[in-house]
């Protein structure tokens, strides 16, 4: 099975467009395994998917987009779905990153990071992940330093994606350095 394709297509499903795969996310994003499996099998490349091949899906893949909990699966994050999913608020390190094209710099030295087309702002803990993550934009993307800590301090809220991946819902250009 190629694992690759069937976690953008979960990813697609699970992030942007539950209604073309008939799925309703919950507020935190979940939704029934069964359910998935009814939408997946319609498509006669998915028609043998089954429960232990999204857990392998998983397993298979450097970042970990999804998760499976309790006969449930959602993504952790790169939500745009117009209900916002709920993030319990959490205590990021002290320092987060963000890569991002030499051209955004400007505007977002101005207005702060913002989320954009998704639902938070996505931060990295480590410069290699803010480096990959700008890469997809970029050669060359410049890794801004967010002070997370201040941040914090000032009632700013973060939310854990993954290991690697913070998320916010905005974060005004004082706390960012370039
Ligand atoms: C930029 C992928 C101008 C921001 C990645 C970024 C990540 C501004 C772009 C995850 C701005 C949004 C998320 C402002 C923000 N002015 N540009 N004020 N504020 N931007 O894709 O963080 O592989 O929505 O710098 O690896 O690049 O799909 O966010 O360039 O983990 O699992 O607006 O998505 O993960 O782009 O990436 P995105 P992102 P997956």
């Amino acid at each position: 099975m190629d694992w690759m394709k069937l976690s953008k297509e979960l990813s697609y499903a699970l992030r942007h467009a539950p209604w073309e795969y008939e799925l309703e996310l919950d507020e935190e994003g979940w939704v029934e395994i069964p359910q998935l499996l009814v939408a997946l099998h319609e498509s006669p490349q998915w028609k043998g998917v089954t429960e232990v091949d999204l857990e392998q899906m998983i397993l298979a893949s450097e970042k970990k987009r999804h998760e499976i909990r309790s006969g449930r699966i959602r993504a952790l994050y790169g939500h745009s779905t117009p209900q916002k999913i709920s993030k319990t608020p959490a205590d990021p390190p002290e320092i987060l990153y963000h890569g991002t094209p030499l051209r955004s710099v400007a505007p977002i030295m101005e207005q702060g990071l913002q989320p954009r087309q998704r639902q938070y702002v996505h931060l990295s803990a480590d410069i290699d992940t803010a480096k990959q993550v700008g890469r997809r934009r970029d050669d060359q993307p410049v890794i801004l330093r967010i002070n997370a800590a201040q941040a914090v301090k000032d009632g700013l809220l973060f939310y854990h994606g993954n290991e690697n991946i913070w998320l916010a819902d905005h974060i005004p250009a004082r706390y960012i350095e370039k």
